[in-house]
């Protein structure tokens, strides 16, 4: 049985190709760097947003034609599956990532909810026998529920605390029998709404001590994923215990779970939080701690997670650029954490999605590696430090001075000589690349 009947393999073609579905720049085989594209970029397919979610928002119902619609409970679920395997086949992606509930409905008791879970995780393995896609992550959803309505591992009541421990054991279950390469952890309801009845500290205490008994039970089943913790700064809650790479970072050493996770980077996130996507992905970079990214969009006259596909190629581009200085996303990926617009609410549009963001990274990852071929920014950064290469700039690097030191030096100064940092220029030059994507240069 086909539920997408009228879409065929989407195949490369070339950015010449008028055919909506072909991939015009992502071409899985082309290398950048020593690595096929599909090597390199690793997508997956959110199975939340692309075959859960119905399009509704807080103004209106679901609006998402879907081939599995007529069906309801298990056998939607089972539908779901069958229709996302002859997606993942047809779009051609490696990976893909799902929440506990979205692959099988909840049932009336924890107990229930578990079976259902155990019936599609093994009709999932059973596709993952013969599918070349695999299972980039799994994550417990912590927040939909109203029982979380506290949070989760953060909640005030120890027995919310408990059933959120009983949904991680089983998330890990599940990861460790579908060959998940991550693990991810996104605090949904993980931070507070006011001081005014919040104890923070015992909050914070508490989900350190769930993230150990995580890090425990993963061992002792011997489920060898690396273990992510994807930051955001609010939404649902007003203030989000990991409002961003920095604050993620802090916290995990603090509790010394550093050695154990990495971030999963979301480029919706980065911005509600303030700063640029790569921005966060640099920060998580420099500090080794670099894992997988949800590769979306917001949008700039919005002010919430919009969540749309990735279509802007300066941003691709420059995410891009860090990912490759990372030496790549090793067991990560760019899983589209992104959903088609309300008004898109064709099953063709789930392919025309996929592809823009395809297209949009592939035009990314190739204007990025010429960039770092060519040492365009490389070169000018460089120089542009180059002060503490030589003489008492590499003093203070090599640690070989001290304030009295340095004021002496600073007193025999009679003139400070600043270097113009060129942004406009090199903003012209980053334009001149993109532009020239399938260039000769
Ligand atoms: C929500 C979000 C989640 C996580 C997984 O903003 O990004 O879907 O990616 O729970
Ligand atoms: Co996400």
């Amino acid at each position: 049985m086909s539920y997408f009947k009228n879409i065929d393999q989407i195949k490369y073609e070339g950015s010449h190709s008028q055919n909506p579905l072909a991939f015009k720049y992502y071409n899985p085989e082309e290398v950048i760097n020593g690595q096929t594209m599909e090597e390199l970029l690793r997508f997956a397919v959110s199975y939340w947003h692309t075959f859960t979610a119905e399009g509704t928002d807080p103004f209106g119902q679901g609006t998402m034609v879907r081939p599995y619609n007529h069906f309801s409970g298990m056998d939607l679920a089972k539908a779901r599956v069958e229709a996302s395997f002859e997606f993942f086949e047809k779009m051609n992606v490696p990976y893909f990532c799902f929440h506990d509930v979205d692959v099988a409905p909840e049932g009336s008791s924890l107990a229930e909810t578990n079976k259902n879970l155990d019936v599609i995780v093994s009709m999932i393995k059973d596709y993952l026998k013969t599918s070349k896609t695999k299972l980039l992550w799994n994550t417990a959803n912590m927040f939909s529920n109203p029982r979380w309505l506290h949070g989760a591992a953060t909640a005030p009541n120890a027995d919310v605390f408990a059933y959120a421990a009983a949904k991680v054991k089983k998330g890990l279950e599940v990861g460790k029998e579908l060959g998940a390469e991550n693990y991810v952890f996104w605090g949904g309801r993980e931070g507070y709404e006011t001081l005014l009845n919040t104890d923070m500290k015992l909050e914070q205490d508490n989900l350190a001590r769930l993230f150990h008994m995580a890090i425990d039970y993963a061992k002792e089943i011997h489920f060898n994923a690396q273990f992510l913790i994807e930051p955001k700064p609010k939404e649902p809650t007003k203030h989000q215990y990991d409002f961003d790479v920095a604050t993620g970072l802090a916290f995990l050493q603090k509790y010394d779970l550093a050695d154990h996770f990495k971030f999963n980077i979301e480029a919706n996130h980065a911005t509600l939080a303030g700063h640029t996507f790569e921005h966060e992905l640099c920060v998580a970079r420099i500090n080794g701690m670099l894992g997988s990214v949800d590769a979306n969009q917001g949008d700039p006259l919005l002010g919430w997670d919009t969540d749309e596909f990735p279509t802007d190629l300066y941003s691709t581009t420059l995410a891009m650029y860090e990912i490759l200085k990372n030496g790549g996303l090793g067991a990560g990926g760019l899983n589209f954490d992104a959903k088609v617009r309300r008004g898109s609410f064709e099953p063709e549009d789930l392919f025309y999605a996929h592809i823009a963001g395809m297209d949009s990274f592939a035009v990314g990852a190739k204007v990025a590696q010429k960039l770092l071929d060519d040492k365009v920014l490389e070169d000018f950064i460089d120089q542009r430090y180059s002060s503490y290469k030589e003489g008492i700039g590499l003093e203070i690097v090599e640690g070989k001075t001290d304030l009295r030191k340095l004021e002496t030096y600073a007193l025999g100064l009679d003139d400070i000589k600043n270097e113009s940092g060129r942004q406009e220029q090199l903003k012209a030059i980053v334009n001149q690349y993109l532009l020239d994507v399938n260039g000769s240069k």
